[in-house]
Formats: C-alpha cells, sequence, structure tokens
C-alpha cells in the first residue's frame, strides 16, 4: 500500500495549482483504501506480482475519489473522511472539475497498462456507477420504493467499483474466466454488504467516528433499507411519520425516527441483509488457493458488517 500511495501522488501532479490543491486535500486526508486493496489482495493471491497491480489499485482509488468529489456536490454534504467536503472548501464548480480531472487521469493510465481487459472493466464499471447515481437520483423521495430497486442502486452506484477492483486483480493474473467471474461475484457482495452497512450507519454511528454527518440521507429523502423496513414494521403513524420525512426531505424528526427504526428491528434487519452478502462474498474466495492474501479478503468480510466507519 505505501507503493501504491507512492503512484498516487506521482499521478496526481498537474501543472494547474487548483487541481494540486483540491486533489491533494481529498487524498491526504486518508480514507480506507479498500477497493486499492482489492487489486492488490486479490492479484497477491493469485499469484501477480508485477509492478502493473500498483498502478490499478492507483487508478481505481482515483475513480472512488471522483465519484465522492461529484456525490459531495450532489447530495450538497459538508463533511468527509473527517474534514470539510471540498466543496465546502472550494466550492461546487472546483469539485466537479477537480472529480473530472482525476477521472479522465485514471483514463490515460489505464491506457498505460496497456490492457484492453483493464479498460473494458473500468469502462464499463464507471458507466454503471452513474447510472446508478441516475437511478438513485430518481427514486429520491420516493416512500413506496421496492427493495429490489433499492438494492438495485446499490449494486449499480457501490458495489460495481468493488466488483471491478476484485475483477482486475484476477484480470492481472490472467486466470480462467470461471475463477475470474468468482472475484467479481466476492467484489460485488462485499460492496452490497459495505454501502448496506454505510446506509445503517447513517442512523446508529457516531459522526466523529465516520468523519461524515449522520442523518444526512434523511435530509436528502433517500429511502434506504433501514426506513423501508422501520415503514413495513412500524404503526400508521410510524409509517406515515417516516412517509411524510422521505417526501419532504425533512429531519426535524430525525430522533423520533431513529427512535423507530431502532424499536422495530430495522437497524438489526439490514445489518442481517448485510451480513448474508458478506457471507456469500466468503463463500467466492473458495476459488482460492490458501495465502495471507485469502485470509485479508475473508477478514474484510467481517469487518464490512462490523464497523464503525
Ligand atoms: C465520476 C464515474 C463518476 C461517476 C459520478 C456521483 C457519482 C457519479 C457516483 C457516486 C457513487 C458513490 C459516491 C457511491 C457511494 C460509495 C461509498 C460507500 C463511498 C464511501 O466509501 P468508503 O467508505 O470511503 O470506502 P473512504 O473515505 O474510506 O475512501
Amino acid at each position: 500500500m505505501m507503493k501504491v500511495d507512492t503512484t498516487i501522488r506521482e499521478r496526481l501532479s498537474s501543472q494547474v495549482a487548483l487541481i494540486d490543491q483540491i486533489s491533494n486535500y481529498i487524498i491526504s486526508a486518508g480514507g480506507k483504501r479498500i477497493r486499492p486493496r482489492l487489486v492488490l489482495l486479490f492479484a497477491q493471491a493469485l499469484g501477480f506480482e508485477g509492478p502493473e497491480r500498483y498502478e490499478l489499485a492507483a487508478i481505481v482509488e482515483f475513480i472512488h475519489t471522483a465519484t465522492l468529489l461529484h456525490d459531495d456536490v450532489v447530495d450538497e454534504s459538508s463533511l468527509r473522511r473527517g474534514r470539510q467536503t471540498a466543496n465546502a472548501m472550494f466550492g461546487n464548480a472546483a469539485s466537479v472539475l477537480v472529480g473530472d480531472f482525476l477521472y479522465s487521469r485514471a483514463f490515460q493510465m489505464m491506457v498505460s497498462v496497456n490492457r484492453m481487459r483493464v479498460l473494458e472493466v473500468l469502462a464499463d464499471a464507471t458507466n454503471v456507477i452513474a447510472e446508478g447515481e441516475v437511478l438513485q437520483l430518481m427514486n429520491i423521495h420516493d416512500a413506496d420504493l421496492a427493495v429490489d430497486d433499492y438494492l438495485r442502486v446499490i449494486r449499480f452506484k457501490t458495489a460495481k467499483l468493488f466488483e471491478a477492483s476484485a475483477r482486475l486483480g484476477a484480470v492481472l493474473a490472467e486466470v480462467d474466466l470461471d475463477v475470474e467471474e468468482c472475484c467479481a461475484d466476492y467484489g460485488r457482495s462485499l460492496g452490497t454488504a459495505f454501502q448496506l452497512v454505510d446506509d445503517l450507519l447513517d442512523y446508529e454511528g457516531d459522526p466523529h467516528a465516520l468523519g461524515k454527518n449522520v442523518g444526512d440521507d434523511l435530509r436528502e429523502g433517500k429511502p434506504t433499507l433501514p426506513l423501508l423496513i422501520a415503514m413495513e414494521r412500524g404503526t400508521h403513524a410510524e409509517r406515515e411519520l417516516i412517509r411524510h420525512a422521505i417526501e419532504h426531505g425533512e429531519i426535524q424528526g430525525l430522533a423520533h425516527i431513529v427512535d423507530v427504526v431502532r424499536r422495530t428491528g430495522a437497524l438489526d434487519a439490514t445489518r442481517a441483509v448485510a451480513q448474508r452478502e458478506a457471507d456469500q462474498a466468503c463463500d467466492c474466495l473458495r476459488v482460492l488457493p490458501a495465502s495471507s492474501s485469502r485470509d485479508a479478503l475473508l477478514e474484510f468480510c467481517v469487518r464490512s458488517v462490523h464497523r464503525s466507519f
């Protein structure tokens, strides 16, 4: 990961001062670097040790960072990674444009890796992520959203980059397609579990540990699984309270809604769905030979469900 960080810093450079300033601002704030770790761990678990793995790991982190910059503008978020968001610090226009810089720099780097399959995987993934974000926009304020439609959004907007990251490790190692598909399945399930937990932490998390505000999803009128379950299980009055909050994006009733979400067991139920996805991810690892990398990937399954940030 130190080599990945060095690659990130080297490839971040631009002659345009504002690009350097904003991209360094968000990249140096840290982040868990899960997606680059997936690239490295799958490549290593499958016996690939070439330097391209650092480049691909940096590429997926650049794409992730570009989506965060754009997402915080779309969601009007003010806190990320324990700091003011780039849009709060530098404005929306600068954030979107530096997101564009990181995204297009990632594609320059992909070309330098000179493997058509890598381009194909990441071109498809980024397109699906954008589709997911538009689907989510269409679902905002819809209190009658079906659970399957909610799950489709999170598979697109979050799980797809996890899937691509895991798959790229396998692509580098040039394994058979069935093995590659198992690696991709792992990434998809892990990413789904990860976003489900992200959505429940928005109701039970500690903003200091999370590094972002809680209650943001409700303020934006996002019908996430904890709310959908609480509506199904609550009394008529509780259902109407949540419906009104989703439809109007109001957080005045946040404390009451958090109480309903907790009392109906909606957070535990959401975590149980995440646990099922994480278990599926674990199963996919059977295709890998035993190694410390495979152990680390197993550990991710546990930590994606039981995390506080
Ligand atoms: C630029 C390709 C492109 C698309 C723009 C705005 C947008 C379309 C997509 C947003 C997708 C998005 C931000 C999904 C949420 C994913 C998510 C769970 C982010 C948080 O990931 P962590 O916890 O973040 O890994 P850290 O800070 O640890 O890196």
